[in-house]
């Protein structure tokens, strides 16, 4: 897909939206839904490789009301030109080191683009275009070692990985300036949300993959690989990210979608730059940031077995909460040879060196203040994440 420099793009007319991230799982579904659900334009940032990274942008090649740019949010120049010669009317900050795991190895560079590139955003549009609205992509890795549960709003900051350290920092400093200088800039806490376009080194995604791989050697009679995971006792609160967007989107309107704020610039004419800033201002005072989950938690076990019981496999868990622990084939589609029985393994190198062992939100808030609801239950995310697998194994 042509990725153009920002210097070259021409700023459409009307509501203008900038995406970050747009090649990975969020920002791609955030493209697709204002491109079906909203009349504006996107311009999605991202940065240019010399082995093109598209794959979930591919079906945008011919849409009039996408541009895509060349975009480095750890690049304070990249986020001023964005502002500049886009103008944004909203800004949705995907972009992110979002592997948990490799946030230990990778502390510091974590931390220049969850947080300080955060801090650079927020500067960038109070200095040039304070009318934008902002989003960054908040976590439930920032509630870590938790409290209570489930987890809401209300829930302290107890981050166990630099990963959920920068995302709390990202949420201070968001507030900061949202009450600072009247900025409408929110951070929501997304709980895991998954799907097809997930990265291959996420459990979710690694599950699926492995599923659909052992069902092909089952039918196919080739050898067995198992899959090789970390702790399988973690609990994890899992949507699809195809319904979180909508509750970003939500977060970014509250004054359309929470009749209880209500607008006193209403009647006002908004061509005039002052009374859009004023409004913005206001808002800002009555926006929240909200928790987006399905409510339930599952463990990764759980998420093996649902993801076998779609290829029609079903195994027994041995020596459960162990470092040897396995999944043992008891049915499938055909027997298999007592060598290759072993579904998935433990490898400890999978393993954190500190874990988050329960998230499950309460997203009650949001459901009521803005009318989100989720679409896809944990079954069918675990469906449609398997048969997308298999179907490209054919
Ligand atoms: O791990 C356990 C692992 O890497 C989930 C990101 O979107 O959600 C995501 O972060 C759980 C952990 O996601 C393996 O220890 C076991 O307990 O899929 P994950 P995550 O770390 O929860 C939050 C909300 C974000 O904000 C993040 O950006 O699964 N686990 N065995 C494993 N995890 C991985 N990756 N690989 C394993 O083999």
């Amino acid at each position: 897909m042509k990725i153009n420099n920002i210097q070259d793009i021409k700023r459409p007319d009307g509501i203008v939206v900038f995406v970050t991230g747009v090649t990975g799982q969020d920002g791609s579904h955030m493209v697709d839904y204002l491109l079906r659900d909203t009349n504006v334009s996107v311009v999605g940032g991202a940065r240019r490789l010399s082995v093109e990274n598209h794959i979930n942008l591919r079906h945008l090649e011919n849409e009039s009301r996408f541009q895509l740019v060349n975009f480095d949010l750890t690049d304070s120049h990249s986020i001023y030109k964005v502002i500049e010669y886009v103008k944004p009317d909203y800004f949705i900050n995907f972009a992110a080191q979002s592997f948990v795991a490799s946030s230990w190895d990778f502390a510091r560079q974590t931390w220049e683009c969850n947080s300080t590139a955060v801090l650079d955003c927020l500067e960038a549009i109070k200095r040039l275009r304070p009318t934008c609205r902002f989003y960054n992509a908040g976590s439930s890795e920032e509630f870590g070692n938790v409290s209570y549960e489930p987890q809401d709003e209300n829930h302290p900051a107890r981050p166990r990985s630099p990963y959920g350290a920068s995302k709390s920092a990202a949420r201070t400093i968001v507030k900061v300036y949202r009450e600072s200088y009247g900025l409408y800039a929110v951070q929501g806490w997304l709980f895991n949300h998954e799907g097809p376009r997930r990265g291959e080194e996420f459990v979710t995604r690694k599950i699926a993959k492995g599923a659909a791989k052992i069902f092909d050697s089952v039918v196919n009679q080739k050898p067995v690989v198992p899959i090789e995971l970390g702790n399988l006792s973690a609990l994890r609160d899992w949507s699809d990210a195809e319904d979180m967007v909508d509750g970003v989107w939500r977060m970014l309107n509250q004054e359309i979608y929470n009749e209880k704020i209500k607008n006193p610039y209403e009647n006002d004419d908004f061509d005039s730059e002052n009374l859009e800033k004023n409004r913005i201002n206001w808002l800002s005072k009555q926006i929240k940031d909200y928790v987006v989950s399905s409510d339930e938690k599952h463990s990764i076990r759980e998420f093996v077995d649902e993801a076998l019981k779609i290829c029609s496999i079903k195994g027994d868990w041995c020596d459960k909460g162990t470092q040897n622990e396995y999944l043992w084939y008891s049915s499938g589609p055909n027997p298999l040879p007592s060598n290759e029985c072993k579904l998935v393994v433990v490898n400890p190198k999978f393993y954190r060196p500190a874990e988050v062992e329960i998230l499950r939100g309460n997203s009650s808030k949001i459901r009521a203040d803005l009318g989100w609801k989720p679409k896809t239950n944990f079954s069918e995310l675990v469906e449609k994440m398997v048969e997308s697998e298999l179907k490209q194994l054919t």
